[in-house]
């Protein structure tokens, strides 16, 4: 057992914490199960691999250039505040879990191996349970069990190890699979087929999203439906036109704000920068390193999509039948049309600040401080998919909405689990809304909650399934089938 248990951690260690690792074996099975020669085998192992690494700068360079500006306004501004961030999240349950509950969650391993072989097994069965998607971004999964951990203690406070780790393994294993299975049709759509779902934070909240944009589509059919890419602004504006300028001139204004805000005294006290620098050049620097790094995103998207996207059907035609892996949401958003993640992240940045101050004014015992994690990451892609299916007007509404939800949700929620005074709370977005909702159901019925949780997630597959029968499958198993029969929205 203690043998078994040690491949495990190894396992689970270098690999299922690694999505870039993952997803290259994911890349080496399927062309193997192709039957491809070894060296091309290899070639998609390392090719894929790469790809993930050069996504990861891209995603960790936004992540590590724009969190610390953004949690500064709590040190400058001395807010006894809790950031929403999945990170300081992680950091919250990790601090208060001993002095709240009287435990801690050591079992993340055990978690992970139980939900991993539960997701595949829900796949396998998808002729019953409908589900497409296996969760394949390990490193967001140990954070949401974190938080999960915390959520099931709230509301059970009584259960032990072993059945912590049993609801655990069962409630979360079927978020991760009914949520990355809601995400399906819509990438699918959004990326022309390239056969890949999303296993991030947000799943349900933007599959919501997504669909409420449908009606926003024009209902007359000699009218085009308006989105970004069909602006052509004039004269001078017409730089606008060109994404990374337009990126690039956004950004320097709004991240410039903030950097004013902060003042150069404190960002040179905390060392962002040295007294001798400019100022100006400095805001300069940092802003623009935002359409940097989503170039970079793109690159990586670019090196590893082909090589998942042909070698999965080895996967899918010996293992796992319809169904494709989900990934990281920063795989998405190279395929939204020019200005969409960066017009999102705006527009919920406007929902998160105008929520921020509404808190302070109704003197709320919880001040939130936006993360950009959730801010960037949630709203980005809810932009794009907004204005790939809805044009302009839900592109702007759905992330501003959004951004109102993760303060609102995450305040209330993380205030009434206890979570708020250790300073720190998930805030993606389905850990603004539909966890919450879990929650409520967990601590209104006591254990028959579970059941209902259970019951509630397993349906939704069905329903996604009784909306498109002939499309449901078709649309990961054969997409220029599905695109010539239903064409290119999803949801005729
Ligand atoms: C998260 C998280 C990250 C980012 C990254 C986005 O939730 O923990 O590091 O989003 O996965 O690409």
């Amino acid at each position: 057992m203690d043998f078994l248990l040690s491949i495990w951690a190894f396992f689970a260690d270098n690999i299922l914490t690694q999505p870039a690792f993952l997803i290259g074996f994911i890349v080496l099975i399927g062309y193997l199960l192709l039957g491809r020669p070894w060296y091309d085998s290899l070639a998609g192992f390392l090719k894929a691999t790469i790809g993930y690494f050069i996504l990861s700068v891209g995603s960790g360079g936004l992540v590590s250039n724009f969190r610390p500006i953004l949690v500064g306004l709590k040190d400058r501004f001395n807010l006894d505040a809790m950031v929403i961030d999945p990170y300081f999240g992680q950091n919250a349950v990790t601090a208060g879990v001993e002095e709240t509950f009287g435990r801690a969650f050591s079992d993340v391993m055990l978690l992970l191996l139980f939900a991993f072989i539960f997701n595949i097994v829900l796949v396998r069965l998808n002729k019953f349970t409908k589900l497409r998607a296996v969760f394949t971004t390990g490193n967001v999964q140990v954070q949401q069990a974190s938080t999960a951990f915390w959520i099931i203690l709230f509301a059970y406070p009584i259960l032990g190890r072993w059945e912590i780790l049993a609801v655990m393994s069962i409630i979360l294993g079927l978020y991760w699979a009914v949520g990355s299975n809601m995400t399906v049709g819509m990438t699918q759509d959004l990326t022309e087929g390239a056969g890949f779902a999303i296993a991030h934070q947000q799943m349900m909240g933007l599959a919501v999203f997504a669909k409420l944009s449908d009606y926003f589509r024009s209902k007359d059919a000699t009218k085009e439906t308006k989105r970004m890419e069909d602006i052509e602004l004039p004269g001078w504006l017409s730089m606008f036109n060109e994404n990374m300028v337009s990126t690039a001139i956004l950004m320097t204004f709004f991240m410039g704000g903030i950097l004013l805000l902060l003042g150069k005294p404190y960002l040179v006290e905390q060392e962002f920068i040295t007294d001798d620098q400019n100022f100006f050049f400095y805001i300069l620097q940092v802003s623009l390193h935002f359409a940097v790094y989503l170039a970079i995103l793109q690159l990586g998207v670019r090196t590893f999509v082909a090589e998942l996207t042909e070698s999965f059907q080895g996967i899918a035609q010996k293992l796992l039948p319809s169904s494709v892996p989900g990934i990281d949401i920063s795989a998405t958003l190279p395929f939204g049309a020019s200005n969409s993640a960066t017009i999102g992240f705006l527009m919920g940045a406007l929902g998160q600040f105008t929520m921020i101050i509404v808190l302070i004014l109704l003197k709320s015992p919880v001040i939130v401080i936006a993360g950009f994690i959730p801010l960037f990451f949630d709203n980005a892609a809810i932009g794009v998919f907004a204005n790939h299916r809805g044009g302009i007007k839900p592109a702007l509404l759905f992330p501003f909405l959004s951004g109102v939800l993760q303060v609102t949700g995450s305040a209330i929620f993380a205030n009434w689990i206890g979570l708020a005074k250790y300073g720190g709370y998930l805030g993606m977005l389905d850990w603004a809304t539909a966890w919450p909702l879990m929650a409520i159901i967990m601590k209104a019925l006591g254990l028959a909650g579970i059941g209902v949780v259970v019951v509630l997630l397993l349906l939704i597959p069905q329903f996604e399934y009784k909306a498109n029968p002939d499309g449901y499958f078709l649309i990961v198993d054969d997409y220029d089938e599905y695109y010539r029969r239903y064409g290119n929205t999803e949801n005729k």
